[in-house]
C-alpha cells in the first residue's frame, strides 16, 4: 500500500477568514473511500446559507486589499503553495486515492496538475499582459489592463480533485479575485489540502475560502449573492444548466465546463497496437470518470476486428482493485448511485443491439463488495444513434463503431451534442490535418488518446461542453478578468474621437 501514513479519521472544518470553523447547521457528513465504505475519512461541514454568507462576506473584504497588492507579489503566494503541494505531493495523492479513488499513478499526476497550474499563474504575476495601442489622435496614449471581478465563487468536482480547483483558483487568485469555494461532497478533504498548503504559504485571511456541503444548500445561495461576480463550474450539463439559468439574472459571470462523449477515429493506415494502448488508456484512465475520456471509437472497417479483438483482450486484463495498492489498474467508482448508472447504460447498450466483448458486469464479490467496483467494459457493433454513443455515462465503458472513409468518422465523431476532445490514429499527415480542421471539439490530439490536457493550453469544449469560455492556459485569466480600455489624453485640449481625426 502507500509509503505514507494516511491521515487518522477526524472531523475537517470550514476555512473561513483564515480560521478553521465549524458550520452554523451544527452538522456534518461522512466522506468514505469509494474502494472500501469501512474506512471513513473524515466528517466534513454540512453548510448552509449562514457559512456561505460568512465565507463570501469574508472574502469581499480581503478583495479590497488582496486586489492592491502587487500581481508580482500575489505570485509569491502561488509559488509558496505549489512548492508546499511538492513536498507533500506523495501524502496528498495519498489521500486523494483513498478519497476518489483513482490509482497513485493518476492521483499523483492530479497533484502534480494543480502544481504545474500554480507555477504557470505565478509566472503571469509577472506578466498579466494588456494591450498598448497608437490612438487615432496626436499625444494621446491608448491601453486596454485587465481588473479583477471581486470574489470568484468555484464549484468543483470530485473526478480532479485538486487539479481543477487549482485551474480555476489559481488564475482567480493571480488576477486579484478573491475565492470561496465549494468542493464536490464526495471529495473535500482534497480541497481542505489544498487551503491547509495556502495557510502554510500564509496567505492572507479570507483571500481563500472552502465551504463544504451540498450543491442545495451551498451552491445555490452562491449563485445567488449579489457579491460574488463570477461563478466557474465544472460538472454535468444538465447542473450547469440550471447555473447558467441561476446566474441570468444578476448578469453574473458564469463560465461553466461540462459533459463530454468525446471520440477516438482510428484509420485503416493507424498503428493498430498504439491506438489500443491509447484507447485503453483513454476509457479506462480514472475508471472512465474523465470529462475527457475516451468513451467512442470510430475504427475503420479494414481494421475493426482486429483493433476490437485486441481492445478487448486488453480490457480483460486490468486489474480492477483498490487505487492504492500498486498492482491495481484500475480503481472503483465513485458511489454506488454511479455504479447503478453504469450497469443502467450496459443493460441500455445490450437491449439496443451492441455487443459486449469485455466486461459488462458490475464486481461485488470478496473485497469488492465494500466499494463500487465495475469492469471495463467494451461494445462492439455500436451505431452511431444508439444512446451509449451518445449520452456521456462517467465510467469505465467504451462503444466501439465502424466506418469506411474518414469522412464517415468524423461525421459521426461530431454527431453528438458535445464537444470536449477528439483525435485521430493515422499515420498519413493529410487526414490528419483534414480531421485536426473539421473534428468541432475543444481539444484535438493526432496519434495520443482523448485524455491529457496540458496546463498552458486552453481546456475546455463546444457544443453543450461549454459556454464559449476556456480555462487552464492564458484563456483562464479572460474568465476572471475583465477588461478596461483606458485613454489618456496628454494634448491640453479637447479632442473628439472620430470627429477631429479628418482635420489631421
Ligand atoms: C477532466 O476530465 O475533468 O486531459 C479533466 C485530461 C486531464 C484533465 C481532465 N489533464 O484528461
Amino acid at each position: 500500500m502507500p509509503n505514507t501514513t494516511l491521515r487518522p479519521t477526524r472531523d475537517y472544518k470550514n476555512y473561513i477568514n483564515g480560521q478553521w470553523v465549524a458550520s452554523a447547521s451544527g452538522t456534518t457528513f461522512e466522506n468514505r473511500n469509494p474502494a472500501d465504505n469501512d474506512d471513513l475519512i473524515g466528517t466534513f461541514q454540512e453548510s448552509n446559507e449562514h457559512d456561505l454568507n460568512a465565507a463570501v462576506d469574508a472574502a469581499d473584504r480581503a478583495f479590497q486589499q488582496w486586489r492592491l497588492t502587487p500581481a508580482p507579489l500575489r505570485a509569491e503566494y502561488l509559488y509558496a503553495v505549489a512548492n508546499i503541494l511538492k513536498r507533500d505531493k506523495e501524502a496528498i495523492a495519498s489521500e486523494m486515492t483513498r478519497e476518489m479513488g483513482k490509482v497513485l499513478q493518476e492521483t499523483r499526476g492530479d497533484v502534480q496538475e494543480a502544481i504545474d497550474m500554480a507555477f504557470l499563474m505565478a509566472g503571469e504575476g509577472r506578466r498579466l499582459h494588456g494591450v498598448t495601442t497608437p490612438s487615432e489622435l496626436p499625444n494621446k496614449f491608448n491601453m486596454a489592463v485587465r481588473m479583477p471581478l471581486g470574489v470568484a465563487g468555484l464549484i468543483t468536482p470530485w473526478n480532479f480533485p485538486i487539479a481543477i480547483p487549482a485551474w480555476k483558483g489559481m488564475a482567480a487568485l493571480i488576477c486579484g479575485n478573491t475565492v470561496v469555494i465549494k468542493p464536490a461532497s464526495q471529495t473535500p478533504l482534497s480541497v481542505v489540502m489544498l487551503a491547509e498548503a495556502f495557510e502554510e504559504a500564509g496567505l492572507p485571511k479570507g483571500v481563500w475560502n472552502v465551504v463544504t456541503g451540498g450543491g442545495k444548500a451551498v451552491g445555490e445561495p452562491m449563485l445567488r449573492h449579489p457579491k460574488v461576480s463570477v461563478i466557474s463550474f465544472t460538472g454535468s450539463t444538465d447542473v450547469g444548466r440550471q447555473i447558467s439559468v441561476a446566474c441570468a439574472p444578476q448578469f453574473k459571470h458564469v463560465h461553466l465546463e461540462m459533459g463530454g462523449k468525446n471520440v477516438i477515429l482510428v484509420m485503416d493506415d493507424a498503428d493498430v497496437d498504439l491506438a489500443v494502448d491509447g484507447a485503453l488508456w483513454g476509457a479506462f484512465g480514472t475508471a472512465g470518470q474523465r470529462c475527457t475520456a475516451a468513451s467512442r471509437i470510430v475504427a475503420h472497417s479494414k481494421i475493426y476486428d482486429e483493433f476490437v479483438e485486441k481492445l478487448s483482450a486488453r480490457a480483460k486484463k486490468l486489474r480492477v482493485g483498490n487505487g492504492l495498492d500498486p498492482n491495481t489498474d484500475m480503481g472503483p467508482n465513485i458511489s454506488a448511485d454511479q455504479i447503478a448508472t453504469i450497469a443502467k447504460y450496459v443493460k441500455i447498450g445490450s437491449d439496443e443491439g451492441a455487443t459486449v466483448t469485455a466486461g459488462g458486469a458490475t464486481l461485488t464479490d470478496g473485497a469488492y463488495s465494500k466499494g463500487h467496483f465495475h469492469q471495463p467494459t467494451v461494445f462492439a457493433n455500436v451505431k452511431p444513434d444508439m444512446r451509449i454513443a451518445q449520452e456521456e455515462i462517467f465510467g469505465p465503458v467504451t462503444a466501439v463503431m465502424r466506418c469506411d472513409s474518414l469522412e464517415e468518422a468524423i461525421s459521426i465523431g461530431n454527431g453528438v451534442k458535445y464537444g470536449l476532445s477528439s483525435s485521430i490514429y493515422t499515420r498519413d499527415i493529410n487526414k490528419a490535418f483534414v480531421a485536426m480542421r473539421d473534428m468541432y471539439t475543444g481539444i484535438f490530439y493526432v496519434n495520443a488518446p482523448t485524455i491529457g490536457a496540458e496546463v498552458h493550453l486552453p481546456f475546455g469544449g463546444t457544443k453543450q461542453t461549454g459556454n464559449g469560455h476556456r480555462e487552464a492556459g492564458i484563456a483562464g485569466i479572460d474568465v476572471f478578468s475583465e477588461w478596461k480600455s483606458i485613454y489618456v489624453d496628454y494634448s491640453g485640449a479637447l479632442q473628439r474621437a472620430q470627429i477631429d481625426t479628418e482635420e489631421v
